[in-house]
């Protein structure tokens, strides 16, 4: 076998090329989802299918939020119909306990989601953090994000961040409901309250967190944990069938709203 021999500058300058190429074509979306766990993924999916142009941040270098730790380490999580169909649509396979009621792999689930919207055609960006977003008035309305290097933040250095516009954004950050908080602290005129989410009730946390998924504040979105956390739900667990209809929904929600007005 003979390997191909690459000069380490033209290593350099291919990657450079193709990042910028990048950056340069998604510094503007049709919708920046801000984090890579299970409901981000699943919006990501259907909002490419879609045909929307999806951009991903995830703070760090890896898929899944809260998939890859399963339940207190133990690799397996609960999922509950009718999430299932969305498992059986992307090939993760699903383990009948009781009707209706599946486990599924933790590892399995979260490399089969990210790849099912990559494929679609969703653009994942690791190791950047969505520290604030863009807004104009008249209407008031959330028009983008601001991203920083999560090693620049984790390093303590002060470094202004670039800016990424969106016709939505979608904060899928998880328990911390990252976006949403800076939004309601910075702009007040947005009206957003966050109560913070209540202690464990698994048998209505599901159902309610779907039905409360959705537009927060004009432009701005709301998935997963993120829902409970503004909306004084209570948690569910490991349980996480309502992380991947809240995806959905929010994502139905906006392929609705762009496609009316356009
Ligand atoms: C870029 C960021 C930022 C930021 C965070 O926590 P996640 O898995 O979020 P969800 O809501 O999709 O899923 C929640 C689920 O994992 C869970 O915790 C459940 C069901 N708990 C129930 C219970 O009772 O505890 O993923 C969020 C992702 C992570 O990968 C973060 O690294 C990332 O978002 N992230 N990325 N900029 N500012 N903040
Ligand atoms: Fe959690």
């Amino acid at each position: 076998m003979k390997v191909k021999q690459v000069d380490e500058v033209k290593i350099t300058k291919y990657i450079l090329k193709a990042t910028f190429q990048d950056w340069m074509n998604f510094s503007e979306n049709d919708v920046v989802i801000v984090g890579a766990g299970p409901s981000g993924l699943a919006a990501a999916y259907y909002l490419a299918k879609a045909k929307l142009k999806t951009t991903v941040f995830e703070r760090r270098l890896s898929f899944g939020g809260g998939i890859g730790g399963g339940a207190m380490l133990f690799h397996k999580i609960v999922i509950e119909s009718p999430a299932d169909e969305i498992l059986r649509e992307i090939g993760v396979k699903l383990e009948s306990y009781e009707d209706g009621v599946y486990i599924v792999d933790s590892a399995e689930f979260m490399a089969k989601l990210a790849a099912a919207a990559i494929d679609a055609g969703a653009k994942i960006v690791h190791g950047v953090t969505v520290d604030d977003v863009i807004f104009r008035e008249n209407p008031l309305r959330v028009t983008g994000v601001a991203v920083e290097w999560t090693a620049t933040q984790m390093a303590g250095l002060h470094v202004d961040p670039l800016f990424i516009s969106a016709k939505a954004v979608i904060d899928a950050t998880g328990h911390d409901a990252e976006v949403i908080s800076v939004a309601s602290r910075k702009i007040p005129e947005l009206g957003i309250v966050i109560p913070g989410e209540k202690s464990a009730y698994s048998e209505v946390a599901e159902q309610l967190t779907v039905e409360q998924s959705g537009e927060v504040a004009p432009g701005l979105f709301a998935a997963g944990m993120a829902v409970t956390e503004v909306k004084a739900l209570p948690r569910m667990g490991p349980i996480f069938g309502a992380m991947l209809l809240s995806g959905k929904k929010v994502a139905d929600d906006i392929i609705e709203k762009i496609s009316l007005a356009t």
